[in-house]
């Protein structure tokens, strides 16, 4: 696909094989139309940032090329969390067999009920941060701050868990 835009996706799983629910959910969002994976990190195994306490999670960054709208891949992501078995209206910030996320859509900033991009919660969250990293070391925001710089102040452990 030489059309459409970048956008990066997070994804994370703390219930049953967490692993598998991850790369489960990134081969869905690579088989949806409009999207094409393009680069997955490795598999972190993460602390739990938020909610109530609960299992460490596997947290993975893809960077895919789409031509969806960002509405459009909101929905593909709600639709694959969906088939994995994620029950809609589950504990805000708790367990979760399947929760993907954009994280980064082009340059754009949208803030609409339900979806806000850049992810609003991304520069504070390492599970996010270094997986992201991993894969495009020089990822800027919108304004241009490399979110390299947001790391050391970033919460959470991660601990490198496999290749995906
Ligand atoms: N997702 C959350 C809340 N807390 N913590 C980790 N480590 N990984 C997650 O994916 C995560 C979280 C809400 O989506
Ligand atoms: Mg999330
Ligand atoms: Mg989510």
């Amino acid at each position: 696909m030489s059309d459409g835009v970048t956008a990066y996706i997070g994804v994370g799983s703390n219930v049953g094989d967490r692993a598998d629910f991850c790369r489960r959910a990134l081969r869905a969002l690579a088989e949806r139309d409009g999207v094409e994976l393009e680069a997955v990190s490795s598999l972190y195994e993460t602390s739990p940032v938020g909610g109530p306490p609960q299992r460490s999670y596997v947290n993975a960054v893809a960077r895919i090329r789409t031509t969806l709208q960002p509405t459009a891949l909101l929905a593909a992501c709600k639709a694959i969390e969906r088939s994995l078995g994620r029950e809609p209206e589950g504990l805000r910030w708790g367990p979760r067999v399947a929760d993907l996320d954009i994280l980064i859509y082009d340059d754009a900033k949208v803030s609409e009920p339900g979806l806000e991009i850049p992810h609003p919660r991304l520069t504070e969250r390492r599970f996010v941060l270094v997986p992201l990293l991993e894969i495009d070391p020089d990822a800027a925001d919108p304004q241009g701050s490399p979110y390299a710089g947001y790391v050391a102040g970033s919460v959470g452990e991660v601990r490198l868990l496999e290749p995906f």
